[in-house]
């Protein structure tokens, strides 16, 4: 079928129940939505079977022909593919047409340390972008904004991705990529930086050295959108107020495309999966069985209108769930809740499950900043676990509680976020590596063994 009104932004229009890029689209009913999503399906797979060898392989072994898939409800047949997959088959065994018809690679070391090339042709970047264009107009952006572009420019899709959208919106663009926190704060103040794109590691950052160098009323920021690292509430709500801006999540991943498969709208509950081009599923990472709305598990894909790269059923090792609730921005496309981690970022410490996240949360109900690093390692056969996290300014000016109390009330709030106990030390401030794109958050010395 024909891609919607790649490029048009003449129906942008701002209502009064939100703000659209292409409301046509982003409001379109169900059931017109899912029959579109039909019908690009069916194409997909036929693009896929008659141009991908390896999916043409996989389906047959399958047993699944493109004639097998009528629409959205036969989706479950098609098999999966994973990270594995994807490196067997690097660079090129995932193309879906000529290279002569590709105009851009990104790539990622991906968080496991294994390279991922996706693939673009014109018509995809244009799609992308666009995808990012609608999480602008989400966050309130228009052509008066100044859209300040810190996550970084190359490779990674971060910067690309946001600055396409940026263009699409007809924001005055600054393409700063990460990092030289005085230019950026130069820039911001001299340009009137007004929407802000980056890592929220670096906006806790770029907060921390905007209120340090007292420059908060010199700053014109309005709203954040931040993403390509988990980050949880508390943390939204100390960025908020250090910058003095509306934060919103925006999700994505390389091999999806990047920033954009989803974004939030000004309701902050949840992020709109474009399901016009990615059709999310949740399964039971163990047994792949899809899961019914509202229960969480592995975030799947499939895109149904990318050409290039053309991923189906795509397992993304994210867990989240799912949500149709209704939302009043107007957007009738399905809302996933933040990733609260990876399968693959959880770890196993002495025995129990544990996402940084969840100490993330401990940390800054308490007050702290997320200035905050997890060392994890093993003497003998016992798992060891300690927690660095820094004193803000302000503890060290006015301290209600002594190095020990803060270390002990910590412990304790952790074991029973997670029920084991965890070393804590409470650090100087200033102590722990800043990060301008994402975090690294944890030190597993185990992992130095495999
Ligand atoms: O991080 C794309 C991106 C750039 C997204 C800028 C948002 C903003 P990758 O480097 O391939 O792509 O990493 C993808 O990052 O599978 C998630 O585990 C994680 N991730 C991305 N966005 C979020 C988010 C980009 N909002 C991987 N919340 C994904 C939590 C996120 N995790």
């Amino acid at each position: 079928g024909k891609i919607f009104s790649i490029g048009e932004n003449k129906d942008r229009r701002r209502g009064k129940m939100g703000n659209y890029y292409q409301p046509e689209i982003e409001t379109m009913p169900l059931p017109q939505l899912q029959a579109l999503q039909s019908e690009r399906l069916v194409a997909q797979v036929k693009h896929v079977y008659e141009n991908v060898a390896f999916y043409r392989d996989r389906m047959d072994q399958a047993g699944v022909k493109p004639q097998d898939i009528h629409g959205i409800e036969d989706l479950h047949r098609l098999p999966f593919i994973n990270k594995d997959d994807l490196r067997d088959q690097y660079p090129y065994g995932l193309l879906g047409v000529p290279l002569s018809e590709c105009v851009r690679i990104h790539s990622t070391s991906g968080t496991t340390g294994r390279r991922v090339v996706s693939f673009y042709t014109q018509e995809d970047v244009d799609l992308w972008d666009e995808c990012c264009a609608r999480a602008i107009v989400a966050a309130g952006g228009t052509k008066e904004d100044v859209c300040h572009v810190c996550y970084g420019y190359g490779l990674f899709t971060g910067g690309p991705g946001l600055n396409g959208g940026s263009h699409k919106v007809g924001c005055l663009t600054l393409p700063m990529s990460s990092g030289n926190t005085e230019r950026q704060l130069q820039f911001m103040m001299d340009l009137g930086s007004t929407i802000i794109c980056c890592t929220p590691s670096y906006a806790a950052n770029l907060g921390e050295a905007i209120n340090e160098r007292g420059l908060r009323d010199k700053i014109k920021l309005k709203a954040g959108i931040f993403g390509a690292e988990p980050w949880t509430e508390e943390m939204r709500r100390s960025i908020e107020e250090s910058l003095g801006i509306k934060a919103y999540d925006i999700y994505g991943l390389t091999e999806i495309s990047g920033p954009g498969v989803s974004f939030e709208c000004e309701e902050q509950a949840g992020m709109h999966v474009q399901e016009d081009h990615f059709i999310p599923e949740i399964i039971d990472p163990e047994t792949g069985r899809v899961l019914p709305e509202g229960e969480v598990g592995e975030l799947v894909f499939t895109c149904i209108t990318k050409k290039a790269f053309p991923l189906l059923r795509y397992r993304t090792r994210d867990l989240c769930y799912l949500t149709r609730k209704k939302c009043s921005c107007g957007r009738t496309h399905i809302r996933m809740h933040k990733p609260m981690g990876r399968s693959d970022d959880m770890m196993v410490v002495k025995g129990i499950n544990v996402w940084p996240s969840q100490i993330e949360a401990v940390l800054l109900n308490q007050g702290y900043q997320a200035n905050y690093q997890i060392l994890v390692d093993r003497i003998g056969n016992n798992d060891t676990i300690e927690v660095q996290v820094e004193l803000t300014p302000e503890m060290v000016e006015n301290p209600t509680m002594t190095t020990a109390q803060r270390e002990k009330k910590i412990v304790s709030g952790l074991k029973s976020m997670l029920g084991i106990l965890v070393d804590v030390k409470v650090v100087e401030p200033k102590t722990i590596t800043r990060s301008e794109g994402k975090a690294v958050r944890v030190i597993d010395k185990r992992n130095l063994y495999r």
